[in-house]
């Protein structure tokens, strides 16, 4: 008596603990002794719609501290995004490496 929710508590419980939101990824990018700095900022702006300014203090920053998270995307965009930079970066032979990691 007095606890009927009226026939829908079991389903907005349900729908609450099955609601899972997909896992971001981190992606990362590390500093080298070879690449261009140009060639690094030319890539944060192309696949990272950054700003020359933006693409610039990221790339600075990799520089000095050796690693930069250079955005956070779902699973395949996050692939997307590595693929496209290790594409780049072996097309002109530069040893820039870009990789993933789960938030
Ligand atoms: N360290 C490189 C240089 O001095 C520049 C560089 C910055 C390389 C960022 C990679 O992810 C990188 N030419």
């Amino acid at each position: 008596m007095g606890d009927d929710d009226g026939g829908d508590l079991g389903v907005a419980l349900e729908t609450r603990v099955r609601t899972k939101k997909p896992p971001l990824y981190k992606v990362l990018l590390l500093n080298d002794d070879y690449t261009p700095m140009e060639f690094v900022v030319h890539v944060l702006e192309r696949f990272f719609a950054m700003t020359h300014a933006q693409a610039f203090e990221i790339m600075l920053t990799v520089h000095k501290k050796g690693v930069a998270v250079v955005g956070v995307f779902s699973h395949e965009i996050a692939e997307t995004k590595v693929t496209q930079v290790m594409d780049l970066a072996q097309r002109h032979q530069h040893p820039l490496q870009c990789t993933m990691e789960k938030e």
